[in-house]
């Protein structure tokens, strides 16, 4: 008994360190964020390679309401950053309340971002993002991982954020993530939530619940392409079309110097 016993434990084991122990605890995943070999400007504008990362709406509202800010989010790595990238449309922006950022950030138009870098529900990273003039952000964990920036566009604004890989994530690791938008209505009174879709139907806070990205290396760049010479236009002189009307000309030229030259002869006559 003690054999088959021993036995089982040993297959067990094999199995553990062939497949490896995934920290994923139950959602499911969104997809593959690729790995970008262009470097990615924190500005607050869509970086081209932004268009070859993961995308995916943020449309889903959890208090019940209609209408309200959407967004489409896009994705991105590079081995030592991910990157965030947000643009939001929303029917009613709201100026930035100062006075609220030290007390109730979320209760201002803007993001959050909020990964968890080992996948297993244990905690998170959380970063909030918003426009102001200048961008404004607050986040979990040292201010110099990560990086942000906003522009007011004419439909909302769009927020970009750098956020450094943690807790041992890296090219091939799986992390947790939502991502919620915040829309203030109603005079800069109500807050709406909208967030990501969720296969567990889960809000920001609920990391145990939070479907997961692998950060893929798959890699995408932007190629630049460079245009090719304009072609030389054909001197005009040389064409046939002008070459048959420079005979034809001469032609007629001839053949008036004939006439006259008959008309002279003529008159000698
Ligand atoms: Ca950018
Ligand atoms: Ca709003």
């Amino acid at each position: 008994m003690k054999k088959v016993i021993s036995i089982i434990m040993l297959f067990a084991l094999t199995l553990m360190l062939t497949v490896g122990v995934s920290g994923h605890t139950s959602g499911q995943k969104w997809g593959d964020v690729p790995k970008t070999l262009t470097p990615v400007e924190i500005d607050g504008k869509l970086d081209d390679v932004y268009k070859q990362g993961l995308s995916f709406k943020i449309d889903r509202r959890t208090d019940g309401k209609t209408g309200g800010s959407t967004g489409v989010g896009y994705l991105l790595h590079d081995g030592k950053y991910i990157y965030y990238f947000v643009s939001v449309t929303d029917p009613e922006y709201c100026d930035i309340d100062l006075s609220r950022l030290a007390t109730s950030c979320w209760t201002n138009e803007g993001v959050e971002f909020t990964i968890d870098f080992k996948n297993d529900g244990s905690n998170r990273t959380k970063i909030t993002a918003y426009w102001s003039g200048e961008s404004l952000a607050s986040g979990d964990g040292k201010a110099e991982m990560f990086k942000h920036a906003g522009v007011r566009t004419d439909k909302g604004f769009d927020i970009e954020i750098r956020l450094e890989l943690q807790q041992g994530a890296k090219t091939g690791s799986d992390v947790g993530i939502q991502c919620l938008i915040n829309d203030m209505t109603e005079g800069n009174k109500t807050r709406g939530i909208i967030r990501c879709p969720s296969s567990l139907n889960c809000g920001d806070n609920e990391v145990a619940k939070f479907d997961y990205v692998t950060l893929s290396d798959k890699e995408v760049a932007v190629v630049e392409t460079t245009a090719p010479p304009a072609a030389k236009a054909p001197d005009a002189a040389k064409t046939p079309a002008a070459q048959t009307a420079d005979i034809t000309v001469i032609a007629a030229l001839c053949g008036l110097l004939s006439l006259a030259g008959t008309a002279v002869c003529r008159r000698r006559r």
